[in-house]
C-alpha cells in the first residue's frame, strides 16, 4: 500500500500540503510489516547510520550514534503555544501559536530536500480499544519510523481505523537538514543546530510540530509530544488522566494480584521497578507499562489504567542482570540502541552493564575507546542517556494483561524521585486530595534524560510531569482533585504513597539498596490495600511502623529507623521552600485546598518538634 491509496481525503491533502512545503523526494507509507522494517534498517546499516550486531549475539539488533548535540529532550526547545500564555502556566515555555507556526513554516520550507518523507500512522493503544487514541506522524527520518514501529502499534491496520474521516493527532517532525544535489549524510545522524530546534504543541488544535532532534521523545511523537502533553489536555477535557507512570502487577504468595501505578521523573528507575524481580520469596511483580499509564474510571467505579505504547525507550547505562533481568533480555533481540558501546565483536556495552568492557569499543562518539579503571577522568563509552528501544512483548515479566483494551484496576499510585535527604522510604496520604498534595510536592535530583536542565540538583517535578504537561500545571492539579470529587465511589479509589528508594547517608553511602528490594515496599503498599499492613500516623501522613518492612541485607535497624523516621527539621525546610519558590509559581491557578494541605503539615511539623 502506498500513499496515493489513502482513502481518508483529509489525512491525503494534510500529507500532499506538507509534501509541498517540504519538497521530500519521495513519499512512503509507514505500513507496519516486518519485511518493510527490515528493509529500512538494511538500508540505514548500508548508509552508515547504524551497525547490524552479531545475529548470534543480538539477532534484529543494530546500534545508532546520535550527534553529540542531539542526545536526549530539549526542554528549553519545547513549546506549549496555547492562544493564551496564561494556558500555557508558568511550567512551560510559550510562545504566540500564529508567531511559532511562521517561524517553523519557514524552517519547514524545503526541509526535506534531497530525503524520503515517511507517514506513520499509529494508534497508542490497543487498536481499536476505546481508550486509545491515533495519531499519524510524518517524519524524514528513518530511525524515527524504525522506533516508532516498535514503540507504537503502527501501519495500514491503523488507517483501516481511521477510514475515511476518523480524527487523529496531526503531528509534524524533521530532522532539519536538507540536503544539496549530490549531498549525503555520510552516515552522520542529522539534525539541525540548537536554536533551530522546536518541540511544538498547539493544545486547542491537538497538534505536534517538532524540527531539528531526531532523539526519543523530541521525534518520537507519540510518546511525550502525543501521549502526555496533548493527552493531559483530552484528559482534561474528557475526565481522565494521562500520566508520566508505570504500571506493574504484584502477586502475593497466596495469588492475590494487585495492579500499581507510579510516576518518577524521567531516568529515576522506573523501568527498573516495572520490571523488578522481587527478593522476597514468594511474591511476582509483572510489567504493565515503564513510562506512561491513561486512566479512566471503569462503569465498577474503579480507575483503570493502560499503557499507550508497545515497547520501553529505556535507559541502557546501569541496566545490568542485577539491575534489571528483565530489561536486558527483553532488549536480547530486535531492539535499537542508540548511543552505546559495540565491541569488535559486535555486541553492546555501557557502564553498569555488570562486567568489564571486553577489549577495544567504539564509543557512542564513533571514537576507539578501551576501558582504563584507574583513569577517573576517562569518558564513558556510552552517553549517560544511552537507550535501547525494545519490544514490550519481548520482557519475560509482561503481564498478560497488558494490552487489554478496557486496562487494569488500580490499588495503588506511588509518588517518587532522586531524593538524598528528608523524604522517608514511604509515605501514605490520608485521602485521594492529601495524595494531590503529595504528587503536586515531589522534588528530584535532576537526571541525564534532559540535556539543558543541571544534573546533580533538586527541582521541584510535581507528578513527574514538569517537562510533560500540556497546560497550566496549577488547571492540573486543580483536574487531579476533581477526578477525586467526581470518583464514582471514594472507597475505590486507588491508595496514593510517597516513595524514595535513594536516601543517601551524610558519607554520600545508599541507605537503601534499591532494585529488586523495593518490592518490601511494594508489599507494605499491597498490604495497606489489604488492609492487614502495621502503620501509624506521623506528621506527614500514614507510615510503616519500623517492623512492618522486612529489612534487606545489608540493612541495619538504625538504617531502618533513619529510612523510617520523620525528619522535622528537613521538613521544615521542605515546607519552607514550597511555600517561598514552589507554591507562588502557580499565582491564582493554585488550588486553595493544597495551600490548605500545606498550612496543615506545618502546623503538624510544629507541634511535633
Ligand atoms: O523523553 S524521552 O522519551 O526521550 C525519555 C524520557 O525523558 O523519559
Ligand atoms: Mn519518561
Amino acid at each position: 500500500m502506498n500513499v496515493n491509496d489513502i482513502k481518508h481525503a483529509g489525512l491525503k491533502k494534510w500529507i500532499e500540503d506538507f509534501a509541498a512545503l517540504t519538497n521530500p523526494d519521495e513519499i512512503i507509507l509507514a505500513d507496519g510489516s516486518s519485511a518493510q522494517y527490515d528493509e529500512l534498517i538494511d538500508q540505514q546499516v548500508a548508509a552508515g547510520y547504524a551497525t547490524r550486531l552479531n545475529p548470534a549475539k543480538k539477532p534484529g539488533c543494530v546500534a545508532y550514534n546520535s550527534d553529540p548535540s542531539d542526545v536526549a529532550r530539549v526542554e528549553k526547545r519545547t513549546y506549549i503555544s496555547s492562544v493564551k500564555q496564561e494556558d500555557a502556566g508558568p511550567t512551560n515555555n510559550w510562545m504566540d501559536p500564529t508567531q511559532l507556526k511562521k517561524e517553523m513554516t519557514d524552517l519547514y520550507r524545503g526541509c526535506m530536500k534531497g530525503r524520503t518523507m515517511y507517514i506513520i500512522p499509529f494508534s497508542m493503544g490497543p487498536l481499536g480499544s476505546p481508550i486509545s487514541k491515533i495519531g499519524v506522524e510524518i517524519t524524514d527520518s528513518a530511525y524515527v519510523v524504525a522506533n516508532m514501529m516498535i514503540m507504537t502499534r503502527v501501519g495500514v491496520k491503523v488507517l483501516e481505523l481511521l477510514g475515511t474521516d476518523g480524527y487523529y493527532v496531526p503531528c509534524y517532525h524533521s530532522v532539519g537538514k536538507p540536503l544539496a544535489e549530490g549531498e549525503s549524510d555520510n552516515g552522520k545522524w542529522p539534525c539541525a543546530a540548537m536554536e533551530h530546534k522546536y518541540i511544538s504543541h498547539f493544545p486547542e488544535t491537538r497538534e505536534i510540530w517538532s524540527y531539528g532532534s531526531g532523539y526519543g521523545g523530541n521525534a518520537l511523537l507519540g510518546k511525550k509530544c502525543l501521549a502526555l502533553r496533548i493527552a493531559t489536555v483530552l484528559a482534561r477535557d474528557e475526565g481522565w488522566l494521562a500520566e508520566h507512570m508505570l504500571i506493574l502487577k504484584i502477586t502475593s504468595p497466596e495469588g492475590k494480584s494487585r495492579f500499581v501505578t507510579g510516576a518518577f521523573p524521567s531516568a529515576c528507575g522506573k523501568t527498573n521497578l516495572a520490571m523488578l524481580i522481587p527478593t522476597i520469596p514468594g511474591w511476582k511483580v509483572e510489567t504493565v507499562g515503564d513510562d506512561i499509564a491513561w486512566m479512566k474510571f471503569g462503569s465498577d467505579g474503579q480507575l483503570y489504567a493502560i499503557n499507550p505504547e508497545a515497547g520501553f525507550f529505556g535507559v541502557a547505562p546501569g541496566t545490568s542482570d542485577d539491575s534489571n533481568r528483565n530489561a536486558l533480555i527483553a532488549a536480547s533481540s530486535n531492539t535499537i540502541f542508540t548511543n552505546v558501546g559495540v565491541t569488535e565483536d559486535k555486541d553492546i556495552w555501557w557502564e553498569g552493564i555488570g562486567y568489564d568492557a571486553p577489549g577495544k569499543l567504539i564509543d557512542w562518539n564513533d571514537n576507539e575507546w578501551v576501558q582504563d579503571k584507574t583513569d577517573k577522568t576517562q569518558k564513558p563509552a556510552a552517553h549517560p542517556n544511552a537507550r535501547f528501544t525494545a519490544p514490550a512483548v519481548q520482557c519475560p515479566s509482561i503481564a498478560a494483561e497488558w494490552e487489554d483494551p478496557k486496562g487494569v484496576p488500580v490499588s495503588a499510585i506511588l509518588f517518587g524521585g532522586r531524593r538524598p535527604k528528608t523524604i522517608p522510604l514511604v509515605h501514605q496520604s490520608h485521602d485521594w486530595a492529601h495524595g494531590v498534595f503529595l504528587g503536586s510536592i515531589v522534588g528530584s535530583e535532576v537526571t541525564a534524560a534532559a540535556l539543558d536542565v543541571k544534573a546533580g540538583t533538586i527541582r521541584r517535578d510535581p507528578f513527574a510531569m514538569l517537562p510533560f504537561c500540556g497546560y497550566n500545571m496549577g488547571d492540573y492539579f486543580q483536574h487531579w482533585l476533581d477526578v477525586g470529587h467526581a470518583a464514582p465511589d471514594a472507597e475505590k479509589l486507588p491508595k496514593i504513597f510517597y516513595v524514595n528508594w535513594f536516601r543517601k547517608t551524610a558519607e554520600g553511602k545508599w541507605l537503601w539498596p534499591g532494585y529488586g528490594e523495593n518490592s518490601r515496599v511494594l508489599k507494605w503498599v499491597f498490604e495497606r490495600c489489604e488492609g492487614t499492613a502495621k502503620f501509624v500516623d506521623t506528621p506527614i501522613g500514614i507510615m510503616p511502623t519500623i517492623d512492618a518492612i522486612d529489612r534487606p541485607e545489608g540493612v541495619t535497624e538504625e538504617d531502618m529507623k533513619e529510612l523510617l523516621a520523620v525528619d522535622l527539621d528537613g521538613w521544615i525546610n521542605e515546607v519552607e521552600d514550597i511555600r517561598t519558590n514552589h507554591y507562588p509559581k502557580f499565582g491564582n491557578h493554585l488550588p486553595k485546598e493544597l495551600a490548605v494541605f500545606l498550612d496543615t503539615l506545618e502546623s503538624n511539623l510544629k507541634a511535633a518538634k
